[in-house]
């Protein structure tokens, strides 16, 4: 297809750019500039919104594209091979041009407004200056194909399950766990701090489960988890906790989805989990909580489990 010609000139253009990005660099965890979690929320918000409206299929090609990508990595800069670049910005490219343009265009805006405007340069000033605009000039002739090829409507909402087991069981689970969810401080910038003692090849590994757990999902329920998040997103108070309601159908939600995959493949990620979150993060975290509302939570959550196992 025409996107994936233009992704090979693409490649032509920016592979050397890439390899000289140190993608190990922990600068990327940190916030682009302040910190700003609710405006960075909105953010996240539009990037759901774009995800939630995309064509599912390319979203899991997209998915795979990056799980083959991370098996390609060499070399100190954790770069992958020439030809996983191309097979990485081929499939995001299709995957823009199943949304209409105001999607993309609303999280280049809300990202754009919690960027401060020096980080562009600083990027810049790590690689050399040349091959980063002349990978910028290919991003600008790639994206006139991507236009060329995109959609002018949305597709429709997700189909949402009613009178499930699992929604049945996420109502007991919400109300276990909502005063947990009250106690969290979710506009704290601890969320954004390295794992203590995990280099970032350690932690794309964990994140590499979660690829290969998102590409097997059932499409429509992934899609509606997404809207799910979405509308809980709109009705958060002053400490960012969104409403009962909401917080129901997220784990409603969430259930589906992990019912939706096989047992195994929610371990793998779980296991990956394990080996890089020391002891000292999850007693943090509990540190800063009610513990008896911590405890009510995670009862509710062992109990939650049983139910979707029981339809996995
Ligand atoms: C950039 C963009 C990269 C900056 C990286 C910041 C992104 C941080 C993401 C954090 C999000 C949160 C997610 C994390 C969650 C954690 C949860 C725990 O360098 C601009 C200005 C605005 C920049 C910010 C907006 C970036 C938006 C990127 C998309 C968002 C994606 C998603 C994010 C992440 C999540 C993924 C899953 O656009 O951009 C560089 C540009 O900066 C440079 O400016 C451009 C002008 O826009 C353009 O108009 C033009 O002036 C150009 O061109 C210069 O500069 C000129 C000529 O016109 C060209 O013809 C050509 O010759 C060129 O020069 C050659 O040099
Ligand atoms: Mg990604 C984007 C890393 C998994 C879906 N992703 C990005 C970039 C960053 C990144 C490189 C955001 C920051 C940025 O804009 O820099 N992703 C990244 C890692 C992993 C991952 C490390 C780990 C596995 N992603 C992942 C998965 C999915 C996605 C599993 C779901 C399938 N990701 C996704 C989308 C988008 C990203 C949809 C974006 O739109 C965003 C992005 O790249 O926006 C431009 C700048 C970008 C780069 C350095 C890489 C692109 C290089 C282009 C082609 C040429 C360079 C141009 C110029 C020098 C800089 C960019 C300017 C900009 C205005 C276009
Ligand atoms: C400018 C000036 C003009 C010239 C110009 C110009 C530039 C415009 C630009 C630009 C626009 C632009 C847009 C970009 C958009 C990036 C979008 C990224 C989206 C990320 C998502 C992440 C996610 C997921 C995912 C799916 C999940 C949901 C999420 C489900 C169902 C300024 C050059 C025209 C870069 C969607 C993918 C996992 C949230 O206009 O003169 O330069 O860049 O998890 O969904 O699971
Ligand atoms: C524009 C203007 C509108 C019209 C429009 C428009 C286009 C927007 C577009 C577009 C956005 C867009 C985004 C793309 C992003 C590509 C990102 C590629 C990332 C590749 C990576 C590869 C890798 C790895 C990996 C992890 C390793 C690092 C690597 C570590 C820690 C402008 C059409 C709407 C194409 C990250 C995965 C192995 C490098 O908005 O008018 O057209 O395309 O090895 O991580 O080692
Ligand atoms: C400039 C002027 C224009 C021309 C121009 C220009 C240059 C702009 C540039 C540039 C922008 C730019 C951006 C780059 C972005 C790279 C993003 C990489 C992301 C990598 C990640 C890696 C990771 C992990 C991971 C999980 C870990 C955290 C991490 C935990 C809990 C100035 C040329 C356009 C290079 C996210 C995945 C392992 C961080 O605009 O005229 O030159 O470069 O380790 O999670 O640890
Ligand atoms: C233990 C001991 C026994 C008792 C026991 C026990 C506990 C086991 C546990 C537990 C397992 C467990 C599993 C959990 C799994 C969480 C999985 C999260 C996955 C996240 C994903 C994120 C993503 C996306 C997304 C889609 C994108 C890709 C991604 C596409 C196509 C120890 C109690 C049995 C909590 C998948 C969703 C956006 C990456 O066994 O005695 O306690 O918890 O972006 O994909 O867009
Ligand atoms: C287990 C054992 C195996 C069998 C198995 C098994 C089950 C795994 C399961 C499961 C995993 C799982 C995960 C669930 C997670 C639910 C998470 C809910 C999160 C809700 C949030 C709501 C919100 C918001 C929001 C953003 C705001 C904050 C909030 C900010 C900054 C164990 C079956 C495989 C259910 C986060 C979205 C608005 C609070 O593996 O033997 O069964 O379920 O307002 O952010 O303000
Ligand atoms: C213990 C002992 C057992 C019993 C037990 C127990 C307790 C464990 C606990 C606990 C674990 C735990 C975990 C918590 C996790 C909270 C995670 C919140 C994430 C929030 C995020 C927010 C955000 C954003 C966002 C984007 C921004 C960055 C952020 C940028 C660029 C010990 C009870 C089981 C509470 C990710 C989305 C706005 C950070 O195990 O016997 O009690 O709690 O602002 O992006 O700015």
């Amino acid at each position: 297809d025409q996107i994936g010609d233009a992704a090979k000139k693409l490649g032509d253009a920016s592979y050397d750019f890439a390899k000289e990005v140190d993608w190990n660099n922990g600068v990327f965890l940190q916030a682009p500039g302040s910190f700003q979690p609710l405006k960075a929320l909105k953010a996240i918000d539009k990037m759901i919104e774009m995800g939630a409206a995309a064509d599912p299929e390319l979203l899991k090609k997209a998915a795979d594209a990056h799980h083959k990508a991370i098996g390609s990595i060499s070399g100190p800069n954790g770069v992958t091979s020439r030809a996983d670049w191309d097979a990485v910005n081929a499939a995001l490219g299709r995957v823009v041009a199943s949304v209409p343009k105001q999607k993309v265009m609303d999280v280049y805006d809300a990202v754009k407004d919690i960027t401060d405007p020096k980080v562009p340069a600083y990027m810049k000033s790590l690689v050399n200056g040349a091959d980063a605009e002349k990978a910028y000039q290919g991003f600008l002739e790639f994206k006139d194909v991507v236009a060329a090829n995109q959609v002018t409507t949305a597709s429709a909402a997700a189909a949402v399950p009613t009178g499930d087991k699992i929604g049945t069981a996420a109502k007991a689970l919400s109300d276990a766990s909502y005063p947990f969810i009250k106690d969290i401080d979710w506009l704290s910038d601890i969320y954004l701090k390295p794992l203590p003692g995990k280099t970032a090849p350690e932690t794309l590994t964990a994140i590499d489960k979660m690829i290969v757990m998102g590409s097997k999902m059932d499409d429509n329920l992934l899609k509606a988890a997404a809207e799910a998040h979405h509308k809980a997103i709109g009705s958060i108070d002053a400490k960012g906790v969104t409403s009962p309601a909401d917080y129901e159908a997220v784990n409603a939600a969430l259930g589906r989805i992990v019912a939706s995959v096989p047992k195994q493949t929610v371990m793998d990620v779980y296991n990956s989990m394990a080996k890089i979150v020391d002891p000292s993060v999850t007693n943090n975290m509990f540190s800063k909580v009610n513990p008896l509302d911590a405890l009510s939570a995670a009862k509710g959550f062992y109990t939650f489990k049983d139910v979707v196992e029981a339809v996995q």
